[in-house]
């Protein structure tokens, strides 16, 4: 298949879901007031609010995070840093890096790379330098064009999630997408996946992680939940930040074996999903493929355990991607 062909497949069909809800006008005139909509504490983190309102019809106003490298007046800036290094600054409607930022999920910034394949995944927490430059061992693993997301809230703005492509020179082996499947390993946990997306509607998913064929109930606290979850879209890598329900210490979540999230794919296709879930004091990510609507869509990787067109993509394929993350497995 093609790349025209399977872009195709993306290009159509974006949904208001995550979109950020305020209009590039709005934030771009520096004298107009702080947004008044108080920062969406539950569910924000870089995919905006979905209370829209304010919006001056821009563009930016109905898309997912992180397909833009500047928005409501924020902009995503990489800086040169020694090799090893990843550095950046956000720059802010006055032109300036910003230096003043709110802590969510326990970080007041989270930057989280992919490959333009969709491979490589890591999630890492930089630090700032008082002028506002952002640095980390990068986590940029190996040759390849890649994705990189900050995801933010600059202190009196909204969260917001910019993107930016970095190429790491170097020969680069394409990877295709690995085929949708429901079961994935990764250091000897077994992640299973329950639940459907579906386009333009919230779904409930369900991860359950087990190790040597028990159930692992003493998941330890990642940055405020039990797991974190991240999807980003083939095609495009759109940027969908969710959730779990509940969280440690309210009385009610358990500490595994399931962790259960909300998620609303903006639109018909596949999508990779990355969990980071702590256990035994380390970070590691499950990552699977999902298919929301047609599994049959331009673009979708057949599954690999039923090859028959028209299978549930939900068909289990207990190896299928578990070392499509290897080069870039890791987290800070
Ligand atoms: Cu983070």
């Amino acid at each position: 298949m093609n790349t025209a062909t399977k872009l195709s497949g993306f290009a159509l069909g974006l949904a208001v879901v995550f979109g950020a809800t305020y209009g590039v006008g709005r934030v771009a005139d520096p004298v107009a007031p702080p947004a008044e909509a108080p920062h969406d504490a539950t569910g924000g983190h870089g995919n905006g609010g979905e209370d829209g309102h304010g919006s001056d019809n821009g563009a930016a106003a109905h898309l997912p995070g992180g397909l833009l490298v500047s928005d409501r007046g924020y902009t995503l800036r990489p800086v040169d840093a020694p090799a090893g290094q990843f550095a950046f600054q956000v720059t802010g409607p006055d032109g300036r890096a910003v230096t003043a930022y709110d802590v969510a999920h326990d970080k007041r910034m989270h930057l989280i790379v992919a490959r333009r394949d969709l491979s490589g995944f890591r999630h890492v927490h930089p630090e700032m330098a008082p002028d506002g430059t952002w640095r980390v061992d990068s986590p940029l693993a190996g040759p390849g064009v890649w994705r990189a997301f900050a995801d933010f809230t600059p202190t009196g703005g909204e969260a917001l999630t910019l993107g930016v492509d970095v190429t790491v020179p170097g020969a680069l082996t394409g990877r295709p997408l690995p085929a949708p499947a429901t079961s994935t390993t990764v250091d000897g946990y077994t992640v299973t996946l329950n639940g459907a997306p579906e386009p333009g509607r919230t779904a409930e998913l369900t991860l359950t992680v087990s190790r040597a064929g028990a159930p692992v109930t003493d998941l330890e606290p990642y940055l405020g939940a039990y797991g974190h979850l991240v999807a980003l879209r083939q095609g495009d890598l759109a940027y969908l930040h969710v959730h779990p329900h509940g969280e440690p210490g309210d009385g009610r979540t358990r500490p595994g074996p399931e962790v259960s999230f909300s998620a609303e794919m903006p639109s018909a296709g596949a999508y990779r999903l990355y969990l980071d879930f702590k256990h035994g004091g380390v970070v590691r990510t499950a990552e699977f493929t999902v298919v929301a609507g047609s599994p049959t869509a331009p673009g979708v990787p057949a599954a690999t355990s039923s090859p028959t067109a028209g299978t549930p993509a939900a068909t289990s394929s207990p190896t299928a991607g578990a070392d499509h993350g290897v080069p870039g497995h890791g987290h800070d």
